[in-house]
């Protein structure tokens, strides 16, 4: 009898680059994602995102022509969530044109086409799913600036883009799709010596042990696997990434999640994140850090 294991051919065999079960059921969920919190509010100015926002709700949104209460609400949770892309765009205070910089985990291209906007530089996103590598790409060409900004179906833990290539990394909420360590030691392979890594994520607080449950609620609904705070600073100690800046975003993005909750577009979560923040067990977080 033969000993050879049967190779596992992933259903979505048109993505080579994943791996079967975990890589494959995240990327089948974003392949199939048209959540309107995420398409009604990046079709205000065409920048889609897939992170939170931050920063004081204007309330009176929710006031006034009752016509345009929706419109209005949609567009105040988008410009704190375009906040909140800035927040961590300011991080890079020194790219400039002739520098390339990654958006790991670029969702539907929404960060690098603001990074772009911003410094001129060229901008590679990369996303396990090709719905969103596709979609990221027709924003780009939209907007004339294919030849800047490129989007691939790439793996963020094995890119093959050559070492030193980026002065610039960021995961903006992608970093809870896979392991720590991988991920730093590829950021720090394609990072330029003194080049700048970026975070924005929600990690436990692990003063408190294991995830609470809504932390796990959490996980389950994004089919993610939200790591503690501790981790990603000896995640970076293994990587040659010293974190220079680290700010504690919790206080301001509940504002967000609460008027989200009052949205047309809120999908359910939105209490889960609440207790979540509130209660002390989750916290959303920046860490930049210099590669060394
Ligand atoms: C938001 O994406 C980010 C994630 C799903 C990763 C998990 C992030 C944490 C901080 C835990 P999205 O914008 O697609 O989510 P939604 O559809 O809920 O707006
Ligand atoms: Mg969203």
């Amino acid at each position: 009898m033969s000993t050879h294991r049967q190779a596992h051919i992933p259903a979505q065999t048109a993505n080579p680059i994943i791996g079967p079960g975990y890589q494959e059921s995240v990327a089948t969920y974003w392949n199939k994602e048209r959540n309107p919190v995420n398409l009604r509010l990046g079709e205000i100015d065409e920048l889609f995102h897939h992170h939170y926002g931050i920063g004081d709700v204007d309330w009176s949104v929710l006031e006034g022509d009752p016509d345009t209460i929706e419109q209005r609400t949609i567009a105040e949770m988008h410009r704190l969530e375009t906040a909140q892309a800035n927040f961590l765009l300011d991080r890079f205070s020194d790219i400039k044109p002739h520098h390339r910089v990654l958006d790991a985990g670029c969702g539907r291209g929404g960060s690098s086409i603001m990074a772009h906007e911003r410094f001129g530089c060229e901008v590679d996103g990369i996303t396990i799913s090709r719905h969103q590598a596709d979609f990221a790409n027709q924003q780009a060409a939209k907007r004339g600036i294919s030849g800047k900004v490129r989007f691939h179906l790439k793996n963020m833990l094995d890119t093959g883009f050559p070492p030193g290539t980026y002065q610039a990394i960021w995961n903006n909420e992608s970093t809870m799709y896979c392991n720590l360590f991988d991920l730093f030691a590829e950021h720090a392979r394609q990072l330029s010596r003194n080049g700048r890594y970026v975070t924005i994520t929600g990690c436990y607080d692990d003063t408190y042990g294991l995830p609470s449950q809504a932390v796990s609620t959490i996980n389950a609904h994004y089919i993610c696997d939200i790591h503690p705070r501790s981790m990603y600073f000896k995640a970076m100690a293994a990587n040659r990434l010293v974190p220079v800046e680290v700010v504690d975003l919790t206080q301001a993005t509940i504002p967000y999640w609460k008027l989200r909750k009052k949205s047309s577009v809120a999908t359910g979560i939105e209490d889960v994140f609440l207790e979540a923040y509130t209660g002390g067990s989750f916290q959303y977080m920046l860490i930049a850090a210099d590669r060394v």
